[in-house]
């Protein structure tokens, strides 16, 4: 017969005012005998009250914040049970617990000392989620060595069962402590990732360390811009599951120059400028479709290069708040003035902040000049799902052998990254020795 009956704190050794960190019931839900339904935090440990009745939660007493002690009413339970369950001040249902710090459990009162061996984290279980056998850390000094994670057992239990190690799910309940919801996000997170970048081996990093830079000198705390936290994601994730090579050459654009020059004062009159940038698009889209491989994305499986018939080029902008990568369409079909005029439009349109996400949307290739600036070569970075992106920098006159002789030539430094899990490293120096050929000689353009 259904009777309503109270679920009080139990002994919980001589801890008092003890504060509630996670409710994990509300009114309306049905339950078993000793599932959970608060979870309590000393100073030295977080404890899992189990309900004694299984039943119909009818009325919460007790919410996250609230302090209670051994007697105190958590809730009202419509239950099933005749026989029932001790209560407190006699109950034989043992509170769960695991230390909150790094205080060994044989350092805590009895209540918390006699947690069951089975709720400890089991670092011998196999992650599914980040695996690694042997190089997974253990799961509560995952943090740099700052000690335990902070989770209730309950939440440890549901981690485990995913086989999620609660020490690299990143909390974001009261003082950094692991929610369900975060282990859920983590889990989501994970499944989320293309093939490759987890499974059986899958990264397993240390922790970056965290230093306290203001023993050492004075310091100026600045947040990253929204631009530089976005487009960090995408560079981090690009870094760590495009297996990248790079490919360095150089072209000689000694008559390149001398054209773009004469073309330079040509247009300056109707304010466009014409930058080597303009021509280097025009000679990736020979190369492009010469090598269409190079034109391609591999799709959502991994199993199939999808080539594309279409030529929109990404081109990096340097502006004042971060890197943007604003995508000229059609390359293929427009002229070097016509994309020399565009290149103008769309790096201040960057610059302005003006830029939308559609501008943004649908590059097959990145081209990343620096030339202006300076250096000699580069690593570019992939703007997946592209498979390549060319890094290009400061030309240079050079002494070229040529014909017995040394010649003074205008080198132009390139910096082909490519994914090698689709590009060969022969097909990468094929594509580099077109593309300075083309440069060589922009006759080939016409081609
Ligand atoms: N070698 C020598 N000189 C070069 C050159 C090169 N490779 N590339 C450009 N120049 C010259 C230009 O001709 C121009 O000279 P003048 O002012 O005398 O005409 C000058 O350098 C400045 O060029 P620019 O940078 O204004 O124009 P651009 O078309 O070369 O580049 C843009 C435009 C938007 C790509 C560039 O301004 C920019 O933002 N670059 C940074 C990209 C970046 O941050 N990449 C890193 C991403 S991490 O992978």
């Amino acid at each position: 017969m259904a009777e309503i009956k109270q679920v009080l704190v139990p002994d919980i050794g001589d801890y008092k005012d003890v504060g509630i960190i996670e409710v994990m019931v509300k009114v309306g839900d049905t339950i078993k005998a000793e599932d959970n339904l608060v979870t309590l935090e000393t100073d030295k440990a977080a404890m899992d009250v189990p309900s004694p009745y299984a039943g119909v939660i009818k009325e919460m007493k007790v919410k996250v914040g609230d302090k209670v002690s051994q007697g105190s009413l958590i809730l009202l339970l419509e239950s099933s049970d005749v026989a029932g369950a001790p209560q407190a001040g006699k109950l034989d249902v043992p509170v769960t617990a695991v230390p909150v710090t790094a205080v060994p459990v044989a350092a805590a009162p009895s209540a918390l000392a006699s947690a069951p061996a089975a709720q400890a984290p089991n670092p011998s279980q196999p992650p599914l989620i980040r695996g690694g056998e042997g190089a997974a850390p253990s799961p509560d000094k995952g943090r740099g060595g700052e000690g335990l994670a902070h989770a209730s057992p309950a939440i440890r239990r549901f981690a485990r069962e995913l086989g999620v190690q609660v020490a690299q799910v990143k909390g974001s309940g009261a003082k950094g402590r692991v929610t369900k919801d975060d282990v859920q996000l983590f889990v989501k997170a994970a499944l989320a990732q293309p093939r490759g970048a987890a499974g059986g081996n899958g990264l397993q990093v240390l922790a970056s360390p965290v230093v306290d830079f203001a023993k050492f000198g004075a310091i100026e705390t600045r947040p990253l811009s929204r631009i530089k936290k976005i487009a960090g994601a995408n560079l981090h994730r690009n870094w760590v599951t495009i297996p990248h090579v790079t490919q360095f050459d150089e072209a000689d654009i000694t008559e390149m120059e001398a054209f773009r020059k004469e073309l330079g004062a040509e247009y300056s009159k109707q304010n466009i400028k014409i930058t080597p940038l303009a021509f280097l698009l025009k000679a990736a889209v020979a190369a492009l479709q010469k090598y269409p491989e190079f034109n391609a994305s591999l799709d959502a499986g991994g199993e199939n290069l999808v080539i594309k018939q279409y030529c929109h080029i990404g081109v990096a902008v340097d502006t004042p708040d971060g890197l943007m990568v604003p995508v000229l369409r059609d390359v293929d079909k427009k002229g070097i003035v016509q994309l020399a005029k565009e290149l103008g439009e769309i790096s201040a349109k960057a610059r302005e902040k003006k830029i939308t996400a559609a501008d943004m949307q649908g590059g097959c290739f990145t081209i990343s000049s620096l030339g202006g600036i300076g250096g000699t070569a580069f690593t570019p970075i992939i703007n997946a799902p592209e498979v390549a992106i060319l890094g290009v920098s400061r030309a240079i006159i050079k002494p070229m052998h040529k014909d017995d002789t040394f010649v003074a030539r205008l080198m132009l430094p390139l910096s082909l990254s490519y994914d090698h899990r689709v590009i060969d490293g022969a097909a990468a120096a094929r594509f580099t020795v077109f593309l300075a050929q083309v440069l060589a000689d922009t006759r080939r353009l016409a081609l």
